[in-house]
């Protein structure tokens, strides 16, 4: 934990705090503090109230099974995600509601109402009947952030299918591998997506892709169109255009689904070189989602909530499919980069549209802050009324940014801690509850039973830190890991018998609120994106030139962490800035872009403990500069000495 306890100085002398005010806690949804303590006392009590906000087609019989680590939640009740995102709204005054406004990076844009976007649905799950797709199929998605998108995801929940999203900074044997894993024969892509003007080739690594697979279709949107040089395969290719037109404009019906069937798999890096296909099912997710939205977001009817993440990882899933939907809010999913054509581009959209809630991730906050207040000056903010922040900690100073610079002092500020596996918000501020401090995501919302322990399982006093963990089940948590039931049980119920552990460290203080610290295992947090080390370094080892490599995620001002490797070569290579570069290609292409290594350093020998561990402690203690700990354990101390010279000098 000394990633951890490095932290923690900086965070302790944190004193400042923020109650809520008097004119927001009035309005708020839950104002009742008293609502803590009944979710807790009656747990399934409070989730059964929460589930009166979904529409199910058959009444569950049981709020809850729970055989650790296994929980079925609302057991026995039918219900259809779909039908709960777009059709139901349709039925009465949110017919006409702008429920997804969508902007282009290029500047076009568009708005669906729920009417439209039910159309939408409609037609798109014709289609993918048409295609073939049959209720349990797993619809691998990998398009940009366009309509088409969420309408996918929609489409498949509307006929009982599980989508895979796979985020579009994914290389092609990223792809490849969750493709193969999620044993999926349907593939949605694009002819590209915009990034900052230039093209990102969807198709190209979706070709690379599929071979090798089982995918026999696949529906590629028109987004670039004449620029693009994609090409399709004759017999395996279609385009989603002329799909669609084929497809009935009549109602398509919405499968009755059990409320434990999987409603999708999204990819996840673990500690293993290998991605688990976390599985979320319909009726517990929807129940948690929904909730947050009403609880953590104080949702309103005539909120417009923009979410800057992508859909390709779990926030966009939870917050700007299933979550706003099932609400019915009108989302705003925003295309492109934050600074294009410049850098005010999220202040030009918030104003554009009236943007009341605004939620995204402290690295976007700290690279405004680099940039400075100018850009957000330029823009009239005055619909903000809710700030969040999500992906990472959040370090004091960029929440008083965030604060003063787009809250303007006057907004809530809603830090939310959780993960792919969790589904959906778990420590958070209630906003007109809860008195935040800046750094702190507060405490574990009602009907989720958190806590920070010690390696024995017991809870840690206040002032002191240790495991985050989750003691009771809830219903948005993971099902399992897709065809890896095992992993899923090993991995996060494998420390403490029924007790959820998330990886993460955290320290509780004097008023029992929760400083989350970061990762406790082997995964890297970049930008809020979630890679494993393991990943890494087997994407590097597989350079030719490599003979070994060691991967440490090193503090960093604006990402949080960057990826420092440690490499040696193969006999009677020589290392060189191409070297570098060729390296760092290597994993963009094995992984994506987000996982490129900030720097490489060259070492004859890793630093190993005598049973060969490499020591991944030390090199973090290298590439952060400080003092070295305890070396005794290493098998040979001169490696170190060199290294702290190597390092030196590539700075
Ligand atoms: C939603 C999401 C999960 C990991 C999680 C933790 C970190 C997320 C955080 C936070 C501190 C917050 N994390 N939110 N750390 N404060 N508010 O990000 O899911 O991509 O699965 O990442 O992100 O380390 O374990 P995911």
């Amino acid at each position: 934990m000394s990633e951890v306890n490095n932290q923690l100085d900086t965070l302790l002398h944190e004193q400042r705090s923020f109650p809520p005010s008097e004119a927001f806690a009035k309005q708020a949804n839950f104002n009742d503090p008293g609502v803590y303590e009944r979710a807790l006392k009656d747990p399934d009590g409070y989730w059964a109230e929460q589930a009166e906000n979904i529409t199910w087609f058959k009444p569950y019989d049981k709020v809850l099974e729970w055989n650790p680590p296994h929980a079925k939640w609302f057991v026995g009740g039918k219900l259809n995600a779909a039908y709960n995102a777009v059709d139901r709204h349709r039925q009465g005054p949110r017919k006409n509601k702008a429920a997804i406004i969508w902007e282009g990076e290029p500047g076009d844009d568009k708005v669906y109402t729920y009417e439209m976007l039910g159309r939408e649905v409609d037609k798109a799950a014709h289609m993918l009947k048409n295609l073939g797709v049959k209720k349990g199929d797993r619809v691998t998605v990998y398009l940009p952030m366009i309509p088409e998108l969420p309408i996918t995801l929609l489409a498949c929940a509307k006929i009982g299918a599980i989508h895979s999203v796979v985020f579009g900074g994914f290389s092609a044997k990223s792809l490849q591998d969750r493709i193969l894993d999620g044993d999926s024969d349907v593939l949605i892509t694009a002819d590209g997506g915009w990034r900052r003007g230039g093209i990102v080739p969807l198709k190209a690594n979706a070709d690379e892709a599929v071979e090798g697979t089982k995918v026999r279709k696949v529906v590629v949107v028109q987004r670039i169109g004449e620029k693009s040089n994609a090409t399709m395969v004759e017999g395996r290719d279609v385009y989603w255009h002329e799909e669609m037109a084929k497809a009935p404009t009549t109602p398509c019906p919405a499968e009755e689904m059990d409320a434990e069937d999987i409603l999708y798999l999204l990819y996840t890096s673990g500690t293993t070189g290998k991605p688990k296909g976390i599985v979320h099912t319909t009726g517990g997710y929807l129940v948690g989602v929904n909730t947050s939205m009403r609880s953590v977001f104080d949702l309103k009817e005539e909120d417009i909530f923009f979410c800057t993440a992508d859909i390709g990882w779990v926030t966009g899933h939870t917050y700007i499919v299933y979550g706003p939907l099932t609400a019915g809010a009108t989302v705003v999913m925003y295309e492109g980069a934050p600074d294009f054509p410049e850098r005010d581009r999220f202040w030009a959209i918030v104003e554009k549209y009236s943007a009341t809630i605004l939620y995204t991730a402290p690295t976007s906050i700290r690279t405004f802050m680099k940039w400075g207040p100018q850009y957000a000056e330029k823009h009239n903010l005055d619909s903000l009324r809710l700030l969040g922040t999500v992906g990472e900690p959040i370090n004091p100073e960029a929440w008083m940014w965030y604060h003063e610079h787009i809250g303007k002092g006057r907004c809530p500020i809603v830090d939310t801690w959780w993960q792919t596996e969790t589904g959906c918000a778990m420590i958070a501020p209630l906003p007109g509850i809860t008195t935040t401090k800046p750094g702190s995501a507060t405490r574990p919302v009602p009907g989720i039973d958190a806590d920070i322990v010690d390696e024995q399982g017991n809870s840690v006093e206040p002032g002191h830190g240790g495991y985050l963990v989750v003691k009771k089940p809830w219903p948005s948590m993971l099902r399992t890991v897709w065809g890896d039931d095992d992993r899923f049980k090993r991995t996060y119920f494998g420390q403490f018998e029924g007790i959820y552990l998330p990886g993460d460290g955290a320290h509780k203080d004097e008023d029992s609120y929760f400083w989350i610290l970061g990762r406790i295992d082997d995964v890297i947090n970049v930008s809020g994106h979630r890679i494993g080390t393991m990943e890494v370094e087997s994407a590097i080892v597989d350079h030719k030139s490599v003979a070994e490599a060691a991967v440490i995620g090193r503090s960093h001002e604006v990402k949080g962490q960057a990826i420092t490797a440690f490499v040696t070569v193969k006999e009677g290579i020589e290392t060189s800035p191409e070297l570098v570069a060729q390296i760092k290609q290597h994993v963009v292409e094995k992984i994506g872009a987000m996982a490129r290594p900030e720097e490489i350093i060259f070492t004859a020998e890793l630093p190993k403990t005598r049973s060969a561990k490499i020591m991944r402690r030390l090199l973090r203690d290298i590439a952060e500069g400080r003092v070295l700990g305890d070396t005794t354990t290493l098998a040979d101390p001169s490696v170190v000495e060199s290294l702290k010279n190597q390092y030196a000098h590539t700075e």
